[in-house]
């Protein structure tokens, strides 16, 4: 099976971390532990996350805060890698791009980009704001009526020396790579807009920044053999995703499976940086390597109980409000939500107090957490917590007029529920092929950076299992225990059923539950092996199924019910 390099954005670290970053950060987590679950094995998978330290706002926050740039990226950098350890992300690295592994590899790709003539030194001139000493964007400054919106001063028109990247030259490129590459820019509701805006034609952009006696100016990494000028944040961080493997142990991740970003940073994504991968190996034979990545994933956006989020309407979700509902609900409640609510696939997603209560109950409280306390229950119960012998296939098909004890409880129900017609309606449940099913649908959609459809296959499970409890009604069952001798192994068999398919829907359900799940193997005596591949884990009843005879510890529910009238957790003072 191929490698999977997975990556987020690198994060400014002018910024606290909120929602936004987590998401992004915990979504990639899921797909990384999933392709790790898959896979069986760590060996192949490389998860990277990160800070972009060089932007000017970062000296500007600095600045406020009586702090130097690089202390206050240091400060808030580990407080991106805290927030994400809180989250239990599993990256394989974290890159600042303050990191000599990092400024040194920029310096590399931008002397060779300026040897192959890709970068070019030219002059831009563009509306200038003295006051502010930044440029205005032409349509900024026509808005403006050409003034200052801060100081009102008439804006200058100024030409300076820069240098630009080639990017018009790639446009043909790029057009018929996305357009011969339908997974390129993902999900595909996002295509339209990038091939639509590379269709419109592509000009040269700036790619450096011009270093003057102003701090401000001075913080980044310089142009090669140019000490006047500093290559541009956004050129300096897109390269964070090919410094980090450009080592000869690493190379070979490369390309990216999915680069995962949210939809704001799309263009850079999904234009500049396959350009700029087309130009670096174009430039030089040792970049032979360095191909385009496999997919551009662009999501959309949460917002907070219908609305923007803001912090003065005070919707904003900070990731001490997260870590708030971490606390109440579990991380593990935090990180399913996300990812089976969030906005992967492009349309906008709400965090409202209400969804997350009825998707905890629903899924979670009442759906995973009451079917493990159910079988637990009733196993301990009825075979001293110990797992009971598997000597039924596992093919529930009522026979009309059958007599086994598994028959009977079919079809009694199926009389309860329909006098008439005693026996017609009775169910059948052909559990190792409905579960291999989920399965395969479960790494299906994961191929497809489906993680809502993916997950979905547990809670199916869960209502196939709860859908047979209630068709053949063990409790009922077991009060004939004493009577009958063939309602005992008929119960063996049921349960068995039940909890095996649990265990796999738990297996499913770890990439993004993975505290929980472990309690859940703790108690159930089933953690998986390592380096054993999912389809063979996950086979029912096969070589790592649960073993009869082993202890299954009732433990803790995994999930208490939640009070939707309980007022929504809020941050810590
Ligand atoms: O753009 N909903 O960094 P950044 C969902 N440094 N995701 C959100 C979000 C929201 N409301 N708000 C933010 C940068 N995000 C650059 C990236 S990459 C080479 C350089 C997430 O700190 C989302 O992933 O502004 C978005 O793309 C990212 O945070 C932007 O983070």
């Amino acid at each position: 099976m191929n490698q999977y390099y997975i990556t987020t954005p690198i994060y400014y670290v002018n910024d606290r971390p909120h929602i936004g970053h987590c998401y992004t950060t915990i979504v990639a987590d899921v797909a990384a532990r999933f392709q790790r679950l898959i896979r069986g094995s760590d060996a192949d998978v490389f998860f990277l996350t990160g800070t972009d330290e060089h932007a000017d706002k970062v000296v500007t926050s600095a600045a406020e805060h009586n702090v130097t740039p690089q202390e206050w990226a240091d400060r808030n950098a580990a407080e991106f890698r805290r927030a994400f350890a809180a989250c239990n992300v599993s990256f394989n690295d974290f890159i600042r791009t303050t990191e000599p592994r990092h400024k040194d590899r920029v310096v590399e790709y931008i002397t060779s980009l300026l040897k192959s003539g890709d970068i070019y030194r030219g002059q831009y001139t563009g509306w200038y704001d003295q006051g502010q000493e930044e440029y205005v964007t032409e349509t900024a400054a026509r808005e403006a009526d050409f003034k200052s919106t801060i100081n009102g001063k008439p804006l200058v028109k100024r030409t300076e020396d820069c240098y630009f990247f080639k990017l018009s030259k790639y446009q043909d490129a790029l057009q018929k790579h996305i357009e011969t590459h339908p997974a390129f820019v993902s999900p595909p509701s996002r295509q339209a807009e990038i091939l639509g805006r590379i269709r419109a034609g592509l000009n040269d952009i700036p790619i450096s920044r011009p270093v003057t006696s102003d701090p401000a100016t001075q913080w980044g990494i310089r142009v090669p053999g140019d000490d006047a000028n500093r290559v541009y944040v956004w050129i300096d961080a897109l390269f964070n995703y090919l410094s980090v493997v450009d080592t000869p142990e690493r190379r070979s991740l490369w390309p990216a499976a999915v680069h995962l970003i949210g939809k704001d940073i799309l263009w850079f994504h999904a234009a500049i940086w396959p350009a700029l991968l087309m130009a670096l190996r174009a430039a030089a034979p040792a970049y032979e390597w360095v191909k385009l990545p496999h997919s551009i994933f662009g999501h959309g956006w949460w917002i907070s109980e219908g609305m923007k989020m803001s912090k003065s309407l005070g919707n904003f979700i900070s990731f001490e409000r997260l870590t708030a509902y971490a606390d109440r609900y579990s991380l593990d409640a935090v990180r399913w939500f996300l990812a089976t609510q969030g906005p992967l696939s492009g349309a906008d997603a709400d965090f409202a107090h209400a969804k997350f209560i009825e998707c905890y109950n629903a899924e979670l409280a009442n759906g995973l957490g009451n079917c493990t306390s159910r079988v637990s229950n009733m196993i301990d119960k009825y075979f001293g917590g110990i797992v009971p012998p598997n000597d039924h296939n596992a093919e529930f098909a009522p026979q009309p007029g059958g007599g086994s004890p598994i028959d009977l409880a079919l079809a009694a129900r199926a009389a309860a529920k329909n006098p008439a017609a005693a026996g017609s309606e009775a169910r059948a449940f052909h559990f190792p092929e409905t579960i291999a099913f989920h399965v395969k649908r479960a790494i299906e959609d994961q191929a497809a950076f489906d993680m809502s459809a993916s997950l979905m296959h547990v809670t199916e499970i869960v209502r196939f299992v709860d859908d047979f409890i209630s068709h053949t009604a063990p409790f009922t069952l077991a009060k004939t225990m004493n009577t009958n001798p063939d309602a005992k192994p008929a119960l063996a068999a049921i349960l068995y059923a039940c909890a095996e398919s649990l265990r796999v829907a738990s297996l499913l359900a770890s990439p993004a539950m993975p505290t929980k799940m472990a309690h859940l193997w703790r108690d159930w005596s089933c953690a998986p092996p390592p380096n054993v591949a999912l389809v063979e884990l996950a086979r029912f009843a096969g070589d790592h199924a649960l073993s009869p005879g082993s202890r299954l510890t009732k433990g803790e529910p995994l999930f208490m019910r939640a009070d939707p009238a309980e007022a929504p957790p809020t941050e810590k003072a």
